[in-house]
């Protein structure tokens, strides 16, 4: 029996699309680059004997960071000398597209983990979509007293890069839907836990962990139609009136919240 084999150098993980994403109803081998080349995110799709068929490049968000953390020397036993800049760091980095995590309630309910890519969730067309977070960094800032003297005597500054929007991208570069979070909500987690895809009676919805406006723990609940392909609805539109916006996703968000 003839044996396939292929070393795929600067790649870290298998990956495929999803079968009933897909245009054609198959899924497709594809890997993900290991670090960000100057700021760009390689996917290389490969034949199911490993030959390699094609790529899509794509330039990921880039924000400004900042780090920085002062503390008083010791001095006359306690922390009572001159400040001093004890680390200070900033630079340039890149927001990871979102992946999604597959929760199908309509099957096992098993989630399929790192969907990066797909033709059929955000539309009908067979090019890829891909979703990019649309990011703002924020400074934090804490202090404290470290001999318990009654006066500060360290403090620390930083960024927090905060997700407060969804660009669904495709792999032509146009952005072909926006989706702007409503009513204060944000997420700063959301390249660790990417975002669930969540599939009930065909149906499929968005849900990303984050805060809301009063910076309480929060889920934001976005409806994005169904996979039903032929349709002639628009994929996301909630409300019906043919275009999909942020007053889709505020629909469902009133709805979920029982207003
Ligand atoms: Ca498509
Ligand atoms: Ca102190």
């Amino acid at each position: 029996m003839a044996q396939s084999q292929k070393v795929i150098s600067g790649s870290t993980s298998f990956n495929a699309t999803l079968a009933e994403f897909s245009y054609n109803g198959k899924a497709q081998i594809y890997t993900k680059s290991d670090k960000h080349d100057n700021g760009k995110l390689t996917f290389t799709f490969y034949s199911d004997d490993f030959t390699k068929q094609g790529e899509l490049t794509i330039n990921p968000v880039e924000y400004e960071y900042y780090n920085k953390y002062e503390e008083r020397a010791w001095k006359d036993g306690g922390y009572k000398g001159e400040w001093q800049v004890v680390n200070e760091d900033n630079g340039k980095s890149y927001a990871d597209i979102i992946k999604l995590y597959l929760e199908d309630f309509d099957q096992s309910c098993d989630d399929f983990r790192n969907i990066y890519l797909s033709q059929t969730i955000f539309n009908s067309d067979d090019k890829y979509e891909y979703l990019m977070p649309v990011i703002t960094t924020e400074s934090e800032s804490d202090q404290g007293d470290r001999d318990g003297d009654g006066n500060i005597d360290y403090r620390n500054t930083w960024t927090n890069a905060i997700m407060t929007g969804i660009q669904v991208v495709s792999e032509t570069g146009a952005v072909i839907q926006t989706i702007n979070f409503p009513n204060g909500f944000k997420s700063s987690n959301y390249s660790k836990n990417g975002a669930d895809l969540i599939k009930i009676n065909g149906k499929l919805y968005l849900s990303i962990e984050g805060k809301d406006a009063n910076d309480s723990d929060a889920i934001l609940l976005c409806s994005i139609g169904t996979t039903s392909g032929g349709g002639t609805s628009t994929r996301g539109d909630v409300n019906g009136d043919g275009v999909v916006n942020a007053a889709d996703v505020v629909k469902v968000v009133d709805i979920i919240s029982g207003n």
